[in-house]
């Protein structure tokens, strides 16, 4: 006998769209071989009128149309009483933004229930009333919540139990973290006349470590300087992180930076 294995209960108004990227590469080889279950629910089933509206004007006026909470509610209650699990979460523009310490806890859980919004959003009652985690991917503006739910699930289900074969693959990223990518090259050795690096010919697999890890600081310093900001600001790149990496400056600091760390 097996548990259930992780599900997102995705409601929607365009059920559609599900699996759609998420039936491809990674997580659509995990999901046929039964790793994680999608389960995409068309918001209209909880209507009540002949036109299945789910939506009305905003009281106190203005632009666009408000998700009544009514049609809401019932779609959550039905998807919690047929037994989904996992959290609820309303994908919106201005819930906390998701970053992988996020993304980690609720692989660990059993699933997740998805809200994706259209029009303006959601009348505020039913989000305090069934308690919804309001989730953004990002300072920028979608046209709904799907491909948020997309992003979120994908994130999710790579870290699931199974779905990433090479176990090298995430024993490389916890070995980076914290850090962005070192540069990858491959065949041929010189293509438009550049060159691939000596060191990553030599076969000195400890100097390539150092080169490695020396190039993901520098490009980390140059473009998300903030992932390395609890380090000392006068010694060299590697030592700062050196230092900072064996003695965090608090317990705090660490925490947050363990969370944002890609
Ligand atoms: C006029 C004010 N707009 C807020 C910025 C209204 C609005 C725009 C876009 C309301 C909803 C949306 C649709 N976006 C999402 O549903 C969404 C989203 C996003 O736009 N950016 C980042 N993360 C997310 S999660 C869901």
């Amino acid at each position: 006998m097996s548990d259930a294995p992780w599900t997102a209960t995705v409601l929607t108004i365009f059920p559609e769209m599900f699996p759609g990227p998420l039936g491809f590469s990674l997580a659509g080889k995990a999901l046929a071989r039964g790793l994680w279950r999608l389960e995409a629910v068309d918001i209209r089933d909880f209507a009540t009128d002949r036109h299945r509206t789910v939506d009305d004007a905003p009281f106190g006026g203005g632009a666009g149309m408000v998700m009544r909470p009514d049609v809401v509610a019932r779609a959550v209650d039905a998807v919690k009483a047929r037994g989904a699990p996992g959290p609820s979460i309303y994908l919106s523009p201005r819930g906390e933004r998701l970053h992988q310490g996020i993304v980690r806890e609720l692989a660990a859980g059993p699933g997740v229930v998805l809200l994706c919004g259209r029009f303006e959003g959601v009348d505020e009652r039913v989000l305090e009333a069934r308690a919804f985690r309001e989730i953004s991917i990002g300072d920028f503006v979608l046209s709904g919540g799907e491909l948020a739910a997309m992003v979120l699930i994908d994130a999710c289900v790579r870290l699931l139990p199974g779905v990433v074969g090479d176990a090298a693959s995430l024993a490389e990223e916890s070995f980076a973290q914290g850090l962005l990518e070192y540069p990858h090259y491959t065949r041929p050795a010189v293509w438009e006349g550049r060159k691939v690096p000596d060191v990553l010919l030599s076969g000195h697999h400890e100097r390539i470590r150092e080169w490695r890890r020396q190039k993901a600081l520098e490009i980390t310093r140059a473009r998300r300087p903030d992932l390395l900001t609890t380090v000392s600001a006068t010694a060299s790149c590697a030592d700062r992180t050196r230092s900072e990496r064996r003695e965090p400056s608090s317990a705090a600091a660490e925490k947050t930076r363990a969370e944002e760390c890609p």
